[in-house]
């Protein structure tokens, strides 16, 4: 329909930068309303057990406190929907159980913020306490099995293991990580009557909305949910979490407007965090190097009381070509804040495991560690034996082990050195699973000759906005200063979440559903107009550009939208329509996510157990690109947040109490620009055969496999096998 036109790929700059630097764009939490007042929540300071006594007078004496509310003045509330995540936690304030330190207890509503934060400290609480499970190897805790029905077998594991030339065998753990987006978490409520405008960070606001409509048991259009700007989420806006039900449920409350901004110890208990595994792999190979089995059992932690859908261990499903495979995942259930999706959920942790394991293995077999993973390339989807609608991981690896300069590596482990420090050269591949789900959008074009589409979507930092307004304009053929595309506010058509790294990939195929849904509309309205070069055409006749549709086969031959609505008298054309993830069997391609090949250099100094990263290529399979320059910081986002996965990030739990220690960015250490060398990011590849727009999402895509590469480098360097993360400097000394 349209031709090729230098918009789409170009890095064209954020078209929300200039708002963001001048500080113009109003994030949830710089939301006002005339008469707005602001809550503070109360979080209980043990684990498990149950509350024995609330005393809120002092509290209510304070001043400018307006309400207290607790499981004793609460109003009962609905549990949200289910949704392709799992179930919406559970609401708050509902009984006196208590499942995890830092649990909501009570929530202060006072004139100023100040006012309810010490308000929310003079209430007190009394626990009858119980021992709390906190292990994940604790059996008092109960271990659920295949809990995402995502379990896995094909071939005959045990007898392969067991006629194997070689078998490597080992487990390896990671730790819990925290999301820790540079935007606190903010809700704002306002009640009308019946109706409630909710502004919110979250990165899916169709889901707010049907949530916070179910909870409250009210009809969904009653409620609106704007997420114009988020400051970041990495998944932690993926769910409705309880402060904003507490937000809502304070604002009806006091018949005021209600703004609740989590503080930053409040964000390492309420909006998720990437569960910590232990994992074990068992390979089988041929002396060559072929893998003829491949064991994956993962087990994770998971809240008493709550879901979080992580599938780990499936990551060895889909990566190789290998007859025999087996994956397990398991959780521990723990009274422990919900881990939720943290960037590359699932993946982050059971791609650290795989590619450590087959790098040991191309120790045991004198094998390089790239030509082990070329040798059980997968040409077809291993698990369906489809053809992928597309994968150019061959070409990531090539491609990145020539820039890294791979074959200068030396073989043996401690040969290369700097200096006094040694060096290590590391690698790791990534086939990051498909995710897409339908998306709605809505074009139209005025008498202004703007176009405008919109749809319900997030842009929580990425680039949607910049990225879709790119694709409208190209679609329409129109310069980007005649379209605008905007998003962020539930009343427009109903979108995905920003959230699997799919949002590009269904909003982009909704974007261009309505797009030429739109162009259909014009063709309608000339159909039997004598007037038009148009009649009679259909879309499959027509090209747009310069404004214009036009033949074909003769760009000369056509009109603008301008004179079709001029002449029609019409002030403007409007189309909406949806997009639907095509069903793998019926185009008999398996389909395929991202691909990605890590290289890392790393430096140790074996007397200080230091260890610095001068150097990370990473290669990226990523579709058709919309915009390089933000897809480059995708991937670079991904490399340092791997780099925080490798060395830095553990959230460290009090044994005894279930505290977190380290819910501050003080003590949670997360890569800082001195950790971070140079960087190279590429991209290579061709659009994505499954879809229209050809895209593939490069938001996660990034971080797995880094964690990996680190610590094969760091083995290469020292001998050393690091198999838990964070590697840290006592493990190197
Ligand atoms: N893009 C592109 N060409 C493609 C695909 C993507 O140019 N073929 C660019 C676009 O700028 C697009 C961005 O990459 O906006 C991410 O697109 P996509 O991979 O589709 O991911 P989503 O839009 O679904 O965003 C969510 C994804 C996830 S799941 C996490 S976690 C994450 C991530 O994006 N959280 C982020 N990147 C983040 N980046 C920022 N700044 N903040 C977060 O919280
Ligand atoms: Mo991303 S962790 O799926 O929001």
């Amino acid at each position: 329909m349209t031709e090729p036109t230098t918009v789409v790929g170009a890095g064209v700059d954020r078209v929300d930068g200039p708002l963001k630097v001048a500080g113009a764009a109003a994030y949830p939490s710089d939301v006002s309303y005339p008469g707005m007042v602001h809550a503070a929540p109360v979080r209980s300071t043990i684990a498990a057990g149950r509350i024995s006594s609330i005393d809120t007078t002092a509290a209510e004496a304070m001043p400018g406190v307006l309400a207290v509310l607790t499981h004793h003045n609460a109003a009962r509330l609905n549990r949200g929907p289910e949704n392709n995540l799992g179930p919406t936690p559970p609401p708050p304030l509902q009984d006196d159980r208590i499942l995890h330190n830092g649990q909501y207890v009570a929530v202060v509503v006072a004139e100023r913020p100040y006012q309810a934060a010490a308000a929310a400290r003079a209430v007190t609480v009394g626990y009858e306490r119980a021992d709390p499970v906190l292990e994940i190897d604790d059996p008092r805790g109960e271990l659920r099995t295949n809990p995402f029905d995502t379990d896995a077998d094909r071939g005959d594991v045990a007898t392969a293991l067991g006629s194997a030339e070689v078998v490597h065998e080992a487990t390896y753990s990671t730790a819990e990580n925290t999301n820790n987006p540079l935007g606190p978490f903010a809700t704002v409520a306002a009640w009308d009557g019946d109706q409630v405008t909710v502004h919110d960070a979250t990165q899916w606001t169709s889901n707010v909305r049907t949530t916070v409509a179910e909870v409250f048991g009210l009809p969904e259009p009653a409620v609106r949910v704007y997420a114009k700007y988020v400051g970041g989420g990495f998944g932690s806006g993926l769910r409705v979490w309880q402060h904003v039900i507490l937000a809502v449920l304070a604002a009806r409350t006091v018949g005021r407007p209600v703004k609740l901004v989590l503080s930053r110890p409040e964000m390492f208990t309420g909006v998720g965090h990437r569960p910590n595994t232990v994992q074990t792999i068992r390979l089988g190979a041929r002396r060559t190097g072929e893998l003829v089995a491949i064991d994956h059992e993962s087990v994770q932690t998971v809240a008493m009381g709550d879901e979080n859908m992580e599938p780990v261990a499936s990551v060895s499903g889909n990566s190789y070509a290998c007859p025999n495979v087996a994956h397990r995942d398991r959780q521990r259930r723990l009274h422990i804040p919900c881990p939720g999706s943290m960037r590359a959920p699932g993946e982050a942790q059971g791609n650290f495991a795989l590619e450590s394991a087959l790098d040991e293995l191309s120790y045991r077999l004198n094998l390089d560690p790239l030509t082990l993973r070329m040798r059980n390339y997968a040409d077809t989807q291993p698990q369906y034996g489809l053809p992928w609608s597309s994968k150019a991981l061959r070409e990531c690896y090539e491609v990145g082990a020539e820039r890294f300069g791979w074959s200068r590596r030396e073989p043996g482990v401690g040969a290369m050195r700097d200096g006094r420090w040694l060096v290590g050269y590391g690698m790791a591949g990534v086939s990051y699973l498909w995710w897409q789900v339908r998306c709605e959008a809505r074009a139209s074009i005025g008498r202004d000759g703007t176009a405008y589409v919109s749809s319900a979507a997030t842009d929580i930092g990425t680039g949607t906005y910049t990225v879709m307004w790119q694709l409208s304009a190209e679609l329409l053929g129109l310069e980007l200063a005649q379209v605008r595309f905007d998003l962020g506010d539930s009343e427009m058509p109903w979108s995905p979440q920003a959230g699997g790294s799919g949002l590009t990939g269904a909003l982009g195929n909704a974007v261009y559903a309505s797009c030429r849904e739109l162009i259909r509309r014009f063709l309608d309205t000339v159909a039997d107009d004598p007037e038009s070069p148009l009649r009679g055409c259909t879309i499959d006749d027509v090209a747009v550009s310069g404004g214009r549709i036009h033949h074909r086969a003769n760009p000369g031959q056509g009109e603008s939208y301008l004179a079709i609505l001029a002449r029609h008298g019409l002030d403007e054309l409007t189309a909406q329509a949806a997009s639907a993830p095509p069903e793998a069997q019926q185009v008999g391609m398996a389909p395929a996510g991202a691909f990605g090949a890590k290289f890392v250099e790393v430096h140790v100094d074996p007397d200080l157990g230091l260890l610095r990263i001068p150097r990370v290529v990473s290669v990226i399979d990523g579709g058709r690109i919309l915009n390089e320059k933000l897809a480059r910081s995708q991937i670079i986002g991904g490399i340092v947040g791997g780099i925080g996965q490798a060395l830095f990030e553990e959230t460290r739990t009090d044994a005894r109490t279930g505290r977190i220690a380290n819910a501050n960015l003080g003590d949670y250490l997360v890569p800082v620009q001195a950790d971070i060398g140079e960087v190279d990011v590429v991209f290579v590849g061709a659009p994505d055969r499954l879809t229209p727009v050809g895209t593939k999402g490069v938001g996660e895509v990034g971080l797995p496999g880094v964690p990996a590469a680190i610590a094969n480098a760091v083995y290469h360097a020292t001998g050393r096998r690091i198999r838990s993360l964070p590697i840290t400097i006592d493990q190197l000394l």
